[in-house]
C-alpha cells in the first residue's frame, strides 16, 4: 500500500500543472514578429486607414499596446533590417540603403552617394544568434534582403529559413514566385516554395510555413523566435482578383487610400495575423508568446503602374518611403504580451525598431556582449507601463542617397523632444519643425528659430562623427 502511494506522489509530482504551480515558469516567451515590407503608419484602420479593413490587426491593438510614434531606423529596407536584428544605427552599421542600391553610383547627380555595406558582416551579433545560444528554435520566414548566400540567415543565428535571399521583392506574388523583367533583366524566385499549385499567393503561403514553424517548435518542446518577414505590400501590387474587385467597390472619392489593390494586399497581410494569432491560441501558447507587428519603413507614395494610381498615402504625415520626414519613418507597432502589455494601452513615446533588440533579450533574459556598442534602449519598461519614461533625448536618421519617387536627395535628421531638423546634403540646407504643433511637417521653422536649428545641426554632425556615419562626395 505504501508502495502505491509513493508512486502516486512521484506521479503526481510529475504532472505538468503540479510542476507549474509550484516553481515560477523558467521557459522563456515565444517571440513572434511579424514583419510587413513598406506598410505605412496610416495604413491600418486602428492608425486611420479608411478603405482598408484589417479586423485582426485592429483586434491585436485593442489586446495589447500601440504605439503611435514608433519609427524605422531607416526609411527603406536593407538598413532597418539589419538594425533591427543587432540593436545598432544603420549609419554605425554603414548599411544605409538596400542592397541592390548600394551596389550602384550615381554618376549624373550632384552627389555620389555614400557606400553602403551589401552584406550584413559576420562579425555583428543579431538577435537570432543570442536566441539561438539561448535554446531557442529560430526560423525567418519570408524576406532578408540582408545579403548574398554567403549571409544567408543561416550565417546569421537562425536555424530554419524559409524564403530568404538578398532580393528585395519577387518577381510576382502569385505561385511560382518567379521570372524575369519587373526589377530588371535578372531572374527572381523565392527559395523552398517550389511545390505550390496555380493561383497561391505568397502572403497566404508565408503564412502556412509559419504555422509550420509554430507546429514543429511546439512538436519539439522549444521556445520559438519566429520572423514572419512578408513580403506584402512592396510592390508589385498583385492581389487576388476577388479582393481587389471587393475593394474597388467601396472606393469613396473623399478616402485618402485609392488603390484597391494595396487594400486588397494589406487585407492578405491582416488574414495572415488572424491565422497565426488562432493557431497560437489553438496550440494553447497565447499567454507565453511575445507577438509584435510592424513595418520596415514608411508607406510607399509612387505610382502603381498597373493602376496609374499612388500605392498609398501616410496622410496627415508628409511623404513617404525614401524620404527622412515622418511618411518616411513611421511605421505602426503592436505589441502583446498577456501579463506584461495592457489591453487596449497606447504609448506616445517616440521609440525606434532597432529598440526591439534590448527589449527582446531582456524579455527572454538573455544579456548581450559586454562592450558591445548598440544605439537603443530596452522599451520594456513602456511595454509594462506605456506613460513610462524613456531614457533617451535623441533619435537620429541617416539616409546619405537619393531616392526616384518621391524624388529625394541625400539627408540626415535629428529628433530631439518634439523638435526635428533636416540637413539636405545636396545644398546644406536645414528645414526645422515642431512635430507636437505640426506632425505634418507643412512649417519649416529654420529662419524663425536659427539658434534652434544650429545647436541640432551641430548634435546631429557630433552624432555623425561618432558613429562614423558615410558621407556623399561631390561628383
Ligand atoms: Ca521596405
Amino acid at each position: 500500500m505504501r508502495l502505491i502511494w509513493q508512486c502516486l506522489l512521484v506521479v503526481v509530482a510529475l504532472h505538468p500543472l503540479v510542476a507549474r504551480a509550484e516553481s515560477p515558469p523558467s521557459r522563456p516567451p515565444n517571440i513572434v514578429l511579424v514583419l510587413a515590407d513598406d506598410l505605412g503608419w496610416a495604413d491600418l484602420a486602428c492608425y486611420g486607414a479608411d478603405l482598408h479593413e484589417t479586423p485582426h490587426l485592429d483586434h491585436l491593438a485593442r489586446q495589447g499596446l500601440r504605439f503611435t510614434q514608433a519609427y524605422a531606423p531607416a526609411p527603406v529596407c536593407t538598413p532597418t533590417r539589419a538594425a533591427l536584428l543587432t540593436g545598432r544605427h544603420p549609419a554605425r552599421l554603414q548599411m544605409t540603403i538596400w542592397s541592390e542600391g548600394s551596389l550602384q553610383r550615381d554618376t549624373d547627380r550632384p552627389l555620389r552617394q555614400a557606400r553602403s555595406r551589401h552584406d550584413l558582416p559576420h562579425s555583428e551579433i543579431t538577435l537570432a544568434k543570442l536566441l539561438q545560444q539561448r535554446g531557442y528554435l529560430t526560423a525567418t520566414v519570408g524576406k532578408w534582403h540582408l545579403g548574398d548566400a554567403a549571409h544567408a540567415p543561416e550565417t546569421h543565428g537562425f536555424d530554419i529559413n524559409i524564403g530568404g535571399t538578398h532580393w528585395g521583392a519577387p518577381q510576382t506574388f502569385f505561385w511560382p514566385y518567379r521570372g524575369a523583367g519587373r526589377f530588371g533583366g535578372e531572374f527572381r524566385y523565392v527559395p523552398h516554395l517550389e511545390f505550390g499549385r496555380p493561383g497561391e499567393y505568397l502572403t497566404d503561403r508565408l503564412t502556412d510555413e509559419a504555422l509550420r514553424v509554430i507546429d514543429h517548435a511546439v512538436a519539439v518542446q522549444r521556445p520559438f523566435f519566429l520572423e514572419l518577414a512578408h513580403h506584402a505590400p512592396h510592390t508589385p501590387i498583385e492581389a487576388p482578383a476577388a479582393d481587389v474587385d471587393y475593394f474597388q467597390a467601396r472606393l469613396r472619392p473623399e478616402y485618402k487610400h485609392q488603390n484597391p489593390g494595396y487594400a486588397a494586399m494589406v487585407k492578405r497581410l491582416d488574414d495572415s495575423v488572424g491565422r497565426v494569432l488562432a493557431r497560437l491560441a489553438e496550440r494553447g501558447l497565447s499567454d507565453s508568446t511575445i507577438v509584435i507587428f510592424t513595418s520596415d519603413n514608411g508607406g510607399y507614395i509612387g505610382i502603381d503602374g498597373a493602376r496609374q494610381l499612388p500605392v498609398t498615402s501616410n496622410f496627415p504625415l508628409r511623404s513617404g518611403k525614401g524620404t527622412l520626414y515622418e511618411g518616411g519613418l513611421r511605421v505602426p507597432l503592436l505589441v502583446r504580451w498577456p501579463g506584461v502589455t495592457a489591453s487596449d494601452s497606447v504609448c506616445r513615446a517616440p521609440v525606434v525598431l532597432t529598440d526591439l533588440f534590448p527589449t527582446l533579450l531582456a524579455s527572454a533574459n538573455v544579456s548581450f556582449p559586454q562592450g558591445l556598442e548598440i544605439d537603443s534602449v530596452s522599451l520594456l519598461d513602456q511595454w509594462r507601463d506605456p506613460q513610462a519614461p524613456l531614457k533617451r533625448e535623441s533619435l537620429y536618421f541617416h539616409y546619405p542617397h537619393y531616392y526616384h519617387a518621391p524624388p529625394s536627395t541625400p539627408a540626415s535628421a535629428v529628433r530631439s523632444g518634439d523638435w526635428k531638423l533636416l540637413e539636405f546634403f545636396e545644398d546644406q540646407h536645414l528645414e526645422l519643425f515642431n512635430l507636437g504643433q505640426d506632425p505634418s511637417e507643412q512649417h519649416d521653422l529654420s529662419r524663425s528659430e536659427p539658434d534652434r536649428a544650429q545647436a541640432l545641426l551641430r548634435q546631429l554632425q557630433a552624432w555623425r562623427k561618432q558613429v562614423d556615419a558615410q558621407l556623399p562626395e561631390r561628383n
